[in-house]
């Protein structure tokens, strides 16, 4: 994450404060602690899912005439010209910076061709930049919480652990991956055979960023368990809990959900694709759709998107990975190739590994396992071309709830259901480890 701050004001340092005070001691809870804590959360009385105001920063900030601008820049000599034109610059990207002006600066702005790329109140960016999840389901990790999570484990684990970025979101997020591999660090290749883990390609589907991600806490946990110590030492492990972060920010940035899919790409006139539905298998054929304003818009083009190129590029460059989950709510159902096409995958070895290890995973969870397709055919996702394009056995687990008439099913089953989630899918995360060596064995099962 590329944030530096420049200069120390008033909202800079409270919001860093306001980090400061909750990150430590929640990253240095056990597997254990964590999840009872998620779960003691969860029984304190509910909290009715109202937008919650925040009158201490709104009072402050009352009538105050500055605003929070994102402006175009792309090197030190524009960024200190903004400097001069009286922005106080709070973060800097590779494009652009954002930071704090007064309005009566905001005319010289215009005469002088700045690039203004968003602006607000600070009043109105301060009380968004203090939204989180809704009260009762606090114990979910939001973008900031995950990153503090996955760095105090590599902290941890340094010699096995490494985190990085595989690129940038749309809104110039990070894309944070971890990786566990006693050999390998960084971005250097391994022929170990590789396992992935990814969350979140859908934004309100947030337990499918809780399973990946407090599953790194397990394993981490357990690494001097013999068969974790095996997985460490022979395999290489990619945990990347949210590949569409601005869309899961996006999602709770009120403190209420907006039920929220699609990455946050600009159309015109509307905004979002779905990553789902933005990789280049068949791209944009059956269950996808061309309108941009639509839940299921398959972008411009295949690949248009930054997270989904950003996947594609981190597949390509590791010709050892084997094995894939990508994480998404929900059903209960654990999917395997093809989900494009009504068809079998040709290979017919291949359709038996993909059975037997899916048929395993569903031992594990109670989840049911079948042909992605026979849930409905929809081309452009992620599983069917890592398995199209790298040979990767992928599946897409749909989590808890499981759904269906009267079932009470929705995207926000509350975070009572994450201990029982994060258990199970623990062991069928195991599973897929244990035949990521050579999961063609898997065919004789
Ligand atoms: O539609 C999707 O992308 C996935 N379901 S979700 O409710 N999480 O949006 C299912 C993807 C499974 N793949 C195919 N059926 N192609
Ligand atoms: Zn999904």
């Amino acid at each position: 994450m590329i944030r530096l701050l420049l200069s120390l004001t008033f909202f800079a340092s409270l919001s860093l404060n306001a980090f400061a005070s909750e990150a430590p001691e929640k990253s240095s809870l056990s597997f254990n602690q964590l999840l009872r804590s998620m779960s003691a959360a969860y029984e304190a009385p509910p909290v009715p899912n109202v937008e919650e105001p925040v009158p201490a920063i709104e009072k402050a900030l009352e009538n105050d005439p500055r605003f929070w601008i994102t402006v175009a820049a792309a090197t030190k000599e524009e960024r200190t010209r903004l400097l001069e034109l009286g922005l106080s610059i709070e973060e800097v990207t590779p494009t652009a910076v954002s930071g704090i002006i007064h309005r009566d600066s905001l005319p010289a702005f215009e005469t002088k061709s700045v690039n203004v790329i968003s602006r607000m109140p600070l009043s109105q960016f301060a009380v968004s930049a203090f939204k989180d999840f809704p009260s009762q389901d606090a114990a979910y990790h939001n973008y900031r919480e995950m990153y503090d999570r996955l760095k105090a484990l590599e902290t941890a684990n340094s010699d096995i652990v490494s985190l990085f970025s595989i690129g940038k979101t749309v809104e110039n997020r990070e894309i944070w991956t971890l990786r566990i591999n006693s050999s390998a660090k960084g971005t250097k290749p391994s022929s170990k055979p590789g396992a992935v883990f990814q969350g979140a390609h859908h934004a309100r589907e947030h337990l499918s960023v809780e399973v990946p991600l407090l599953f790194a806490v397990w394993l981490l946990e357990n690494r001097n368990n013999a068969e974790v110590k095996k997985f460490i030492t022979t395999l290489d492990i990619y945990i990347q809990p949210m590949i569409n972060p601005d869309g899961a920010e996006y999602d709770i940035s009120t403190g209420k959900y907006k039920w929220w899919r699609k990455n946050m790409s600009v159309n015109s006139g509307s905004q979002g694709v779905d990553l789902n539905r933005n990789y280049d298998s068949w791209w944009c054929q059956a269950g996808a759709s061309n309108s941009p304003w639509a839940d299921t818009y398959c972008g411009p083009a295949a690949f248009s998107e930054p997270e989904s190129r950003a996947v594609r590029d981190f597949v390509k460059a590791r010709p050892n990975l084997k094995t894939m989950i990508s994480y998404h709510t929900y059903g209960e159902l654990i999917l395997y190739p093809w989900g494009g096409k009504y068809e079998d995958i040709p290979d017919q070895n291949d359709l038996k590994v993909f059975k037997n290890i899916a048929q395993g995973m569903a031992r594990l969870t109670g989840y049911t396992a079948q042909k992605s397709s026979d849930l409905y055919a929809a081309t452009g996702d992620s599983c069917d071309w890592a398995y199209a394009e790298a040979g990767i056995f992928a599946f897409t687990f749909e989590l808890t709830p499981k759904g269906g008439w009267g079932g009470g099913g929705t995207f926000y089953p509350g975070a009572g259901v994450i201990e029982k989630s994060v258990r199970d899918n623990v062991q069928a995360a195991l599973y897929l480890l244990r035949n990521t060596g050579d999961p063609r064995k898997a065919a004789a099962e």
